[in-house]
């Protein structure tokens, strides 16, 4: 007697019990798994559902089988294969009625529940923008504690508040050198639709109209790398839920560096040491080790003369890990005095400029996991951007990834 049988109680009960004896025994005499709706066995899953275009609905049967089949009908009437583990989270940007079917393999019999998911627009409107900040934790960098301003007294949650009003009103925060981070979402999941971007970020790169190299786009390229996760426990915090890589251009880029970390350390009483060339008031300002063996400084420059290191961070020092990619700057004076960028061809934030609005999206199933397999995400609730170059740049200083507001492709058409 398997459990699917055993559960079946109350008015059903009969009824189930005689439809067993008809099925078994035409199934004796076909020689084939006979097949039971969901009317005779309820699963613990309702004929209908109704929820909001782009909102999770769990969905988990009752009884464990040997195999599940979650099967989606196409427009043209086939099935599409959307999950063979036991439980679904359903998530579609499409309004509209979804037929969905669940297929439970046991011991021989397989039963098949067949339900309704009613997709409705929301009650109140979706903002296609960042709505929220989850955490800002930059890396020190010339722009730290001034996009956004820090102030005397303000603490780590008082700067995640500066960050979301930045990203909300589509101002500018840095997240100074590489590692530097911020977590950001919307009022909503971002759907990944098949065979589009998903999302756009803004930046602030330029091109520079001096870049020598004609196969190549250059200017102030400082890409950050954008990694998400999905809310599958359903709690609206980032917790137990996996990060993804948005694998771009460079991602098997031979200089490219995986698992790379680097510690920087809060600057003590020294002697700075000039170098005027360059234009920086101290070349041993902040030093940092990373776990390639190498050791150097972020340098103060003129220009940034406030304290570089995260003021509101109370440790003596600051680790951060992720991807590196391969230095792309390029001093084409040869004598210090211009220093080109050049984007990588797709695939970060702060690579293009915002008018690019194509090389500054992003398809979530670029997603992959730590080993850099394909990852097939049904969409992101918690989206992290790093900067993702360890790179300084004579006078203009070290290399740091901005970010400004990011939109969900599928709300802004
Ligand atoms: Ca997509
Ligand atoms: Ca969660
Ligand atoms: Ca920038």
């Amino acid at each position: 007697m398997n459990s699917l049988l055993n559960w079946a109680e109350g008015p059903w009960k009969f009824l189930h019990g005689a439809r067993r004896i008809v099925c078994c025994a035409l199934c004796a005499v076909l020689l084939v798994a006979c097949s039971r709706e969901s009317d005779y066995v309820s699963l613990g899953l309702e004929a209908a559902y109704y929820i909001p275009r782009m909102s999770k609905l769990r969905l988990q049967p009752s009884y464990s089988g040997s195999a599940y089949r979650w099967l989606l009908q196409t427009a043209a009437g086939n099935d599409s294969l959307l999950s063979a583990e036991r439980e679904l989270i359903f998530l579609s940007a499409e309004e509209g009625t979804h037929a969905l079917r669940l297929e439970i393999d046991t011991e021989g019999t397989t039963f098949t529940h067949s339900m309704d998911i009613h997709v409705t627009h929301e009650n109140v409107e979706y903002s296609p923008f960042t709505s929220r900040v989850l955490e800002y934790m930059p890396a020190p960098g010339q722009h730290t504690n001034t996009l956004p301003l820090y102030e005397e007294g303000d603490d780590a949650e008082d700067m995640r508040r500066k960050a979301e009003d930045c990203l909300v009103a589509d101002e500018m925060i840095t997240l100074g050198a590489f590692g530097g981070y911020v977590v950001f979402g919307f009022d909503h999941t971002i759907v990944n639709v098949p065979g589009k971007k998903d999302l756009y970020i803004r930046g602030n790169a330029n091109y520079a109209p001096d870049a020598k190299d004609p196969t190549r786009l250059g200017g102030s390229a400082e890409p950050g790398i954008v990694e998400v996760a999905f809310d599958r426990n359903l709690n609206g915090r980032p917790d137990d839920d996996e990060w993804y890589e948005l694998a771009g251009s460079a991602y098997r880029h031979p200089a490219t560096v995986h698992g790379y970390s680097i510690t920087y350390h809060r600057p003590t009483e020294h002697t700075p040491i000039p170098d005027r060339k360059n234009m920086q008031t101290d070349t041993v300002y902040i030093a940092w080790e990373d776990n390639q063996g190498q050791t150097g400084y972020i340098p103060k420059n003129s220009y940034h003369s406030q304290d570089y290191f995260p003021a509101w961070i109370e440790r003596e020092s600051l680790s951060f890990s992720g991807t590196r990619l391969p230095g792309n700057s390029v001093d084409e004076s040869g004598i210090g005095r211009n220093f080109i960028l050049y984007a990588f061809d797709w695939g970060y934030v702060d690579n293009h400029p915002n008018e690019q609005v194509d090389l500054c999206s992003f398809d979530l199933s670029w997603a992959v996991d730590r080993q850099g397999n394909p990852v097939s995400l049904p969409g992101a609730d918690f989206i992290r951007v790093y900067t993702s170059l360890n790179q300084k740049n004579g006078w203009i200083g070290d290399t740091s990834t901005e970010v400004a507001r990011a939109t969900d492709l599928h709300l802004s058409r």
